[in-house]
């Protein structure tokens, strides 16, 4: 009996044992609760989306705004009412959009405004730079298209970015896209490089083909040849005024780009630049010390001469490459930049003392021991 019930126990046992065995079914895996690994490279029917990077080849977004930072897009095509995006970069192909702002390089678009850079597009408002369009309406600096009012041009293109001189919103200075953050009459490259809302507009602008009665020549004789002015003189300096008085402390900014063509120099004082301010006898000039390879303004009060800043420019172009002097001033201070063909630059800022209390007057050219070769002008307010 004994022996019975123990195997009867050691029966229940076992049968406890695969009773409580739970075996997961197959079917339950991949329920709703686990990730979905999969890596979305193409989003399609977004709406409201904002702050996406990297995105590529999204169709059909509509009502997006205010992304910002995005690079290396591709393809978008059938975007509508996009608004406020920012700092887009590398953007290629897009086509058939709609209703966009601040966009560059779209073709194929209808009805976008603000844009530059754009091509092939039509009934667009409101652009600049934009080329191959037809029927467009309120452009500026537009080339190339059908039925559009705008500029008249004089066939002349100092800068060569097939803009002409008089559509030009930075006439010389190379940008065939026109683009234009702040919306006034000054491309951005023509721009206050910190403060694209200093300047407004070009005031005068000289590719120097003909002599113009805007000038006066004081101390000597200026050259014309073929697009450029030519300056020299040894040893005393040469003036070539421009005969508009610039209005006190308002913001401004004088430009001069430049060559030399004419030979080594001797006197290791020699300079080319242009003046800023100018009252009575007594002026300002930023010069470019040829045989220092420095950039220097220098205040002029009647016989007296001092330094007021310089700075030494990294890798100077060589002679035959163009060579540029920027004066800018802000209402208060000054800042003088040089640009050259090699990629040399230089700086020179001037505050406080050191300026008048009242900065303006007349504006211009200028030589001291030095033969130069000037091919544009610009005064910018
Ligand atoms: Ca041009
Ligand atoms: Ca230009
Ligand atoms: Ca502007």
């Amino acid at each position: 009996m004994k022996k019975i019930a123990l195997f009867l126990i050691f029966i229940l046992v076992l049968a406890g044992c695969d009773g409580n065995v739970k075996v997961r079914p197959i079917g339950d895996l991949g329920d709703e609760d686990d990730p979905d690994h999969e890596i979305e490279d193409s989003d399609n029917g977004n709406t409201g989306d904002t702050g996406n990077t990297g995105n590529t080849g999204d169709t059909g977004n509509t009502g997006d705004t205010g992304n910002t930072g995005n690079t290396g897009n591709t393809g978008d095509t059938g975007n509508t009412g996009d608004t406020g995006d920012t700092g887009n970069t590398g953007n290629t192909g897009d086509t058939g959009n709609t209703g966009n702002t601040g966009n560059t390089g779209d073709t194929g678009n209808t009805g976008d405004t603000g844009n530059t850079g754009d091509t092939g597009n039509t009934g667009n408002t409101g652009n600049t730079g934009n080329t191959g369009n037809t029927g467009d309406t309120g452009n500026t600096g537009d080339t190339g298209n059908t039925g559009d009012p705008g500029c008249v041009g004089n066939g002349r293109d100092e800068d060569g970015d097939g803009i002409d001189d008089n559509c030009d919103n930075c006439p010389s200075q190379y940008n065939p896209g026109q683009k234009n953050t702040s919306g006034d009459k000054l491309g951005d490259v023509c721009e206050a490089y910190w403060d694209y809302g200093l300047l407004k507009e070009i005031k005068f602008f000289d590719p120097f083909y003909n002599l113009q009665s805007s000038w006066n020549s004081t101390g000597g004789t200026w050259t014309y040849g073929s697009g450029k002015v030519s300056g020299s003189s040894t040893p005393y300096g040469q003036n070539y005024v421009y005969n508009f008085d610039v209005p006190n402390n308002t913001p401004y900014s004088v430009e001069a780009t430049f060559y030399f063509s004419q030979g080594t120099i001797n006197s290791s004082a020699a300079y080319t630049g242009v003046i800023f301010a100018q009252t009575g006898n007594s002026f300002y000039t930023c010069v470019f010390e040829r045989k220092a390879n420095r950039v220097s303004i220098w205040r002029t009060s009647g016989s007296g001469l001092s330094s007021v800043g310089n700075s030494n420019v990294t890798a100077p172009a060589t002679d035959a490459q163009w060579h540029r002097l920027r004066v800018f001033y802000d209402g208060s201070a000054v800042k003088c930049t040089f640009a050259d063909e090699a990629g040399g630059t230089g700086e020179v800022n001037i505050s406080g003392t050191n300026v008048w209390s009242s900065m303006g007057g007349k504006t211009g050219l200028r030589v001291y021991n030095e033969r130069t070769d000037f091919t544009s002008f610009v005064l910018y307010q």
